[in-house]
C-alpha cells in the first residue's frame, strides 16, 4: 500500500496520476499546506523540506515501510517498483530521465514563480512577472518543438516524463498557448486528457480540494509565501 501524504497541487497530482496508471493500492492522506500542516514534526519526518508530496510505501525495498519526498524521485521509484512508464531500453530510459529532470528543474519552478508573481506577491513587480511569464511560454515552446515528431515527451512511449509534466501545463489557455501557436503541445495535452487515469485524477483532485476546504473552515491559514515565517516555523518544529 502506498500512502500519499499530499495536497492536489500539480506536484501532488503527478503522484496521483502515477498511482492510478500503475494500479497500485493507495490512499490519500490530506496535508493542508494552507494551514501549515507541512511543518508538523510528524510530517517533517516524511518530508524534511516541509513540502508535499511525500509517500510511505508500507512494503518498501527489502521489506518494511519506506518513506520518500520529491515528486520526481517518487515517480522514478514507483516506475521501478512496478516496471511501468520507464523504458528498459537504455536510450529511451535516459531520454525519459532527461525530460523528467527538465520538468523538475524548469517547468515546475518557473511556472510556480510565474503563478506567485501574477497572483500572490505583495507588490506588483512587472519585471518579475515578465521574467517568469516569458520563461513559461518559452518552456511551452520547448515542449511543442519536442513533440513535433514524437507522440510523447520522451519519444514513442508514454512515460513518467508525461505524467510529471501534465498537471503543470493545465493553465495553458491563460498563457495564450493554443492550437494555432502550439499544435504539437495541444495534441499531446488532449492525448493526456483522454487517458482514464488522468480523468480519474482530475475528478479526485476536485473532490480532495473540496474536502480539504471544508476541513479548513473556521481555521486560520498561514501565509505560505512569507519565507521568513516559514524558516521560523521549521526552526521551531525541529528545535534548531
Ligand atoms: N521539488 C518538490 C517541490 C514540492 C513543492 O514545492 N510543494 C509545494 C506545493 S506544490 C509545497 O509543499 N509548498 C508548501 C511550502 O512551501 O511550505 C517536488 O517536486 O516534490
Amino acid at each position: 500500500m502506498i500512502e500519499l501524504h499530499s495536497s492536489p497541487t500539480p506536484n501532488g497530482q503527478k503522484v496521483m496520476i502515477m498511482l492510478e496508471e500503475t494500479g497500485l493500492e493507495w490512499k490519500h492522506v490530506d496535508v493542508s499546506i494552507r494551514l501549515g500542516e507541512q511543518f508538523s514534526p510528524e510530517y517533517l519526518k516524511l518530508s524534511p523540506n516541509n513540502k508535499i508530496p511525500a509517500i510511505v510505501d508500507t512494503e518498501g525495498p527489502g521489506g518494511g515501510p519506506y518513506t520518500m519526498m520529491e515528486s520526481g524521485a517518487i515517480l522514478f521509484y514507483l516506475a521501478e517498483k512496478t516496471g511501468k512508464f520507464l523504458p528498459k531500453d537504455a536510450r529511451k530510459r535516459y531520454d525519459t530521465l532527461q525530460w523528467l529532470m527538465f520538468q523538475m528543474a524548469h517547468v515546475g519552478p518557473m511556472f510556480g514563480q510565474a503563478n506567485h508573481f501574477n497572483n500572490y506577491a505583495k507588490e506588483n513587480i512587472q519585471y518579475a512577472k515578465d521574467r517568469y511569464n516569458n520563461e513559461s511560454v518559452r518552456l511551452y515552446r520547448v515542449l511543442d518543438n519536442r513533440l513535433r515528431d514524437k507522440p510523447w515527451i520522451a519519444g514513442d512511449e508514454y512515460t513518467i516524463a508525461d505524467i510529471a509534466t501534465y498537471p503543470w501545463t493545465k493553465g495553458h489557455a491563460d498563457r495564450g498557448v493554443d492550437k494555432a501557436g502550439f499544435p504539437n503541445f495541444m495534441r499531446w495535452f488532449e492525448a493526456m486528457e483522454a487517458r482514464p487515469a488522468v480523468q480519474r485524477n482530475n475528478k479526485m483532485a476536485n473532490e480532495i480540494r473540496a474536502r480539504m476546504a471544508k476541513a479548513a473552515e473556521g481555521k486560520t491559514p498561514i501565509n505560505m509565501y512569507d519565507t521568513k515565517d516559514n524558516a521560523a516555523r521549521l526552526s521551531r518544529a525541529t528545535g534548531h
